[in-house]
């Protein structure tokens, strides 16, 4: 649905290096609505929710550390299947498979450290907005969407 929504997020690498405007601009050119946009510097306790689902995996200190090692931007993207064309355009988990054109294929090369998460479902982004946003997101028209949508 055009209302659909998904949590996007630039992680600490993708601050460091400048990546913000170029990542937020991705998402406006394609015609998605932001719809919430902040800078935080999340908790432990944030981020072990965040990634609750990953808590057994080898890898989750080393993720959580790095979630935690400077400020990332949350933003909440709205529009036609959100979800799932948002992690298109991030592209694959790991950035050597991710496809050029992609935000990790461009600007990435391990998966430690691999600039940005996307929502994987329509429930876990409804979580996330939850989650980092409290739900406060904006609601209004975005005029550009009589252009956008046929
Ligand atoms: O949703 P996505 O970010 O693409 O991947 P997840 O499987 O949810 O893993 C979250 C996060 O964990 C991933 O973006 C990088 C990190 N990670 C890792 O460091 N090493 C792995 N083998 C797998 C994931
Ligand atoms: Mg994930």
């Amino acid at each position: 649905s055009t209302t659909e929504q998904t949590y996007i997020m630039i992680k600490p690498d993708g601050v460091q290096r400048g990546l913000v405007g170029e990542i937020i601009a991705r998402f406006e050119k394609r015609g998605f609505k932001l719809a919430a946009l902040k800078m935080e510097t999340p908790s432990k306790e944030l981020l072990e929710k965040h990634y609750g689902d990953l808590a057994d995996k080898p890898f989750f200190p080393k993720l959580v550390k790095y979630m935690l090692s400077g400020p990332v931007i949350c933003m909440v993207w709205e529009g036609l299947d959100a979800v799932k064309t948002g992690r298109v355009m991030l592209g694959a988990t790991n950035p050597l498979a991710s496809n050029p054109g992609t935000i990790r294929g461009d600007y990435a090369l391990q998966v430690g450290m691999n600039v940005c998460h996307g929502s994987d479902s329509v429930e876990n982004a409804k979580k996330e907005i939850e989650l980092w946003f409290n739900n406060d997101v904006k609601q209004y028209k975005l005029d550009a969407a009589q252009w956008i949508y046929e």
